[in-house]
């Protein structure tokens, strides 16, 4: 990798984590495929050179539990998923250069030749350990084969993996009071000879790679607190049948999922290079370090195995491309630990960016497969929304890391008010004008002002993506969008004369700005982009334009149609009640003790990423209960808190927004300036008791135009009254909570 900013010299790849193919996708895992679709249509707008793999996860126990339920082999039974998630992501604009899978051959090979270097290079040994055993069964229990007590938290987990509490990864024999979920019988535990993978040994090597990744702040704060606490050996086979045979191994040992998985990243990249040829894509040129001479043309391939060569390789100066990981927040100590680690002993590139998003919960509640409380993919469609309307909303509601709610509701606010209202609105007026009166764009050049605008935008897009930044990203569009509209509705060309040169210059600037919000929005909503550029006249498709082409005049173009329809309340209401209904009889179900509740089987062993099952158990018993929300796991550092900059603020004045149902304007002063902040409280506080009162503000909220009104800042308010938070004692104006 290099540092240097993207766009850089060397090919990338975006990957995203594999789906293990044992279940229907839903929204919680189309979230990290969305993004990482939209994160690498964003390189290829900055003319980044980029390929983005994937590929779905055949093995491990959340395959082998799940044919055993459906009395089917693994391989038919992960086959059949791989097909379906095949068809399913381009039915979301998901469109994998290659999307492979860990059972085929390449994968099977390469995965061997990684091991057998790590082996050469000193790094695997063997060991005897206690492994959970059924004794009725007389089998072992790998994994998912067996639920115990954390030994970290003391939350009930699977065996290799703490799923409802602290979420790390548990060494075979760590998991306390293991059962079977097999039998259900206590597990025994047995002596059996296993591999160790010695990553102990590489906490120096890991402390340096993480000062150096980039991507979100949660995928280097816990790893580093891992390695701080001392880390163990990782034990990299299994008692089981189903996988890849452990290289010589005689008896029923595989390989850990949890090795070959990441290495389909690499198989699936080769692949991909082998289908269009190593001159328009060069996979080693991206995971294997290519030494470089002074000047930094490429000598020869340094990628010789070992930690001492690749650092060797490093040093002498070394070229290779941009590994960009983006992955559910669970499975962060997979990618910044065991997977930089096994790269790094086998000679291969360390990725330069890890990018882990938050869960999904549904209406404020985790999202949980077996209680269908989801949105299923397929469900989606057949409701027949477009894919970019849930693509946009996915990958934009707030940052990479954030946990991210999805409710109906806020689905339907988000289609009317910033694609509906701001962007499809522009894009139609000034088309339809254009078309009308100049027969498309007036020959005119775009004025200075506007050329500037445009300019700000491309520069505010370009920075979103080096920060890894999807939401400023998306924003950098939408308010160029904004603008516009905020540009035709000043100039009122429509009370200039038709098709003279005042109007000609006015619908000529909106044209162009037209063809760069298409351009800028392509990455998040790129059927709607092409789409757009068709009405502009255009013969190329937006996603196959980098940043240049949103200064380039259009054409001749005829009239446009409306780019997005309008999701009506009743609809939403609808679709509030139908989910609710599903849930709710999905309740009934396990009351009646039919359906398993989350008992860790294959039901729930779809543990994607941006998933959580650990919601409020007791949500039908007690009523009171359901009202609140689960405690977040989303532990955040003292710097993330840091950042964000709270102060005490009296409120100056207070005056409701004409037009709004629940904003006022607060005029709050903050000691060294008085701000106006927009809060959502005009129902719910007599706007006339409040100057005077002692707020709380967050200082640093990102600037937000509502209703005409510019807010800079956030009132912070408890739960549905809007009870505002104030200080105990005497603090004055200005004073920093912490
Ligand atoms: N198959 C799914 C998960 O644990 C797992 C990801 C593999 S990525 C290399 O989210
Ligand atoms: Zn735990």
């Amino acid at each position: 990798m290099s540092s240097d900013e993207y766009p850089t010299d060397e090919p990338a790849v975006v990957t995203c984590g594999l789906p293990y193919a044992n279940g229907d996708l839903h929204v919680g895992h189309l979230r990290s495929y969305t993004a990482g679709d939209a994160y690498s249509r964003a390189l290829r707008k900055l003319g980044q050179q980029t390929a983005f793999v994937s590929g779905s996860d055949m093995h491990g126990t959340p395959i082998a539990v799940g044919a055993e339920q459906d009395g089917v082999d693994p391989e038919t039974f992960a086959m059949a998923y791989h097909e379906q998630y095949e068809a399913t992501f381009p039915k979301f604009n998901v469109e994998f250069d290659n999307y492979g899978h860990t059972h085929d051959e390449t994968n099977i090979e390469l995965t061997r030749e990684i091991v057998s270097t790590l082996e050469d290079e000193g790094y695997v040994y063997e060991k005897e350990i206690k492994v959970a055993w059924d004794p009725e069964e007389d089998q072992p229990l790998p994994d998912r084969y067996v639920r115990g007590t954390c030994p970290y938290c003391g939350e009930t987990a699977r065996g290799d993996e703490c799923d409802e509490g602290c979420g790390r990864h548990l060494e075979p024999g760590e998991i306390e009071d293991p059962v079977s979920t097999i039998t259900g019988n206590s597990a025994e535990y047995r002596d059996r000879e296993h591999k160790f993978f010695a990553v102990s040994d590489l906490s120096d090597y890991l402390t340096e790679f993480l000062d150096g990744l980039e991507g979100t702040s949660n995928a280097r704060n816990q790893p580093r607190e891992w390695i701080e606490s001392g880390l163990q050996d990782w034990c990299i086979t299994r008692d089981m049948d189903w996988g890849i045979d452990y290289p010589g191994a005689e008896d029923d040992l595989v390989l850990y999922v949890w090795v070959d998985a990441p290495i389909e990243y690499v198989s699936s990249t080769k692949q991909y290079s082998e289908r269009v040829g190593a001159e328009t894509y060069d996979w080693e040129a991206v995971w294997k370090p290519q030494a470089t001479d002074g000047d930094g043309e490429v000598d020869a391939a340094a990628g010789a195995p070992g930690a001492t060569d690749a650092t060797d390789a490093d040093a002498a100066g070394s070229r290779n491309g941009e590994i960009i990981h983006v992955i559910g927040r669970d499975i962060i100590q997979h990618h910044t630990i065991f997977w930089p680690a096994m790269l790094h002993v086998a000679g291969y590139t360390a990725p330069r960016a890890v990018c882990a998003t938050g869960f999904v919960t549904i209406n404020g509640k985790g999202l949980s497969t077996s209680r269908n409380r989801a949105i299923w993919a397929q469900e989606y469609l057949d409701e027949g929304f477009h894919p970019d309307l849930l693509r946009y909303y996915l990958t934009t509601m707030g940052g990479f890391q954030q946990d991210l709610d999805f409710s109906w509701e806020r689905f339907a606010e988000r289609v009317n008010g910033e694609l509906v209202g701001t962007v499809g609105n522009f894009f139609y007026r000034s088309l339809l004008f254009a078309a009308r009166n100049f027969d498309g764009t007036p020959e005119v050049d775009v004025s200075e002002d506007v050329a500037e605008r445009i300019e700000a935008a491309i520069d505010e897009f370009r920075d979103a993506v080096n920060e890894y930044d999807l939401r400023e990203g998306s924003e950098a569009g939408v308010r160029l969008a904004r603008f516009g509209n905020e540009y035709i509705q000043g100039h009122e060309p429509w009370k200039l004369e038709d098709g003279g040169a005042e109007q000609a210059q006015v619908i000529r600037d909106c044209v162009q700005v037209a063809k760069a919000v298409a351009v800028l929005v392509e990455p998040f909503m790129p059927e709607k982009a092409d789409r757009a550029f068709a009405q502009l006249g255009e013969d190329v498709d937006a996603s196959e334009v980098t940043l240049e082409a949103a200064t380039e005049a259009p054409g001749a173009f005829g009239e446009p149609d409306e780019l997005f329809e309008q999701v009506e309340d009743e609809r939403v209401d609808e679709l509030e009640a139908a989910l609710a209904e599903k849930i709710a009889a999905a309740e009934d179900d396990a009351d009646d003790g039919d359906a398993d509740a989350d008992d860790g089987d294959a039901d729930d062993g779809d543990a994607d990423a941006a998933e959580t099952e650990s919601d409020d158990s007791t949500a039908s018993e007690d009523a009171s209960m359901t009202d609140v929300e689960p405690l977040s796991e989303d532990r955040i550092s003292f710097d993330e808190f840091q950042a964000m900059d709270l102060r005490v603020g009296r409120v100056e004045a207070a005056e409701p927004i004409e037009g709004a149902d629940k904003l006022a304007k607060l005029d709050v002063d903050l000691g060294a300036e008085t701000r106006t902040v927009v809060a959502g409280i005009k129902q719910l506080h007599d706007l006339d008791d409040l100057p005077g009162t002692k707020v709380v503000v967050v200082a640093n909220m990102e600037q937000n135009e509502l209703f005409g009104v510019e807010s800079n800042g956030m009132v912070l308010a408890a739960g549905e009254d809007a009870d505002l938070l104030t200080t105990h004692g005497d603090s004055e104006p200005g004073t920093k909570v912490r």
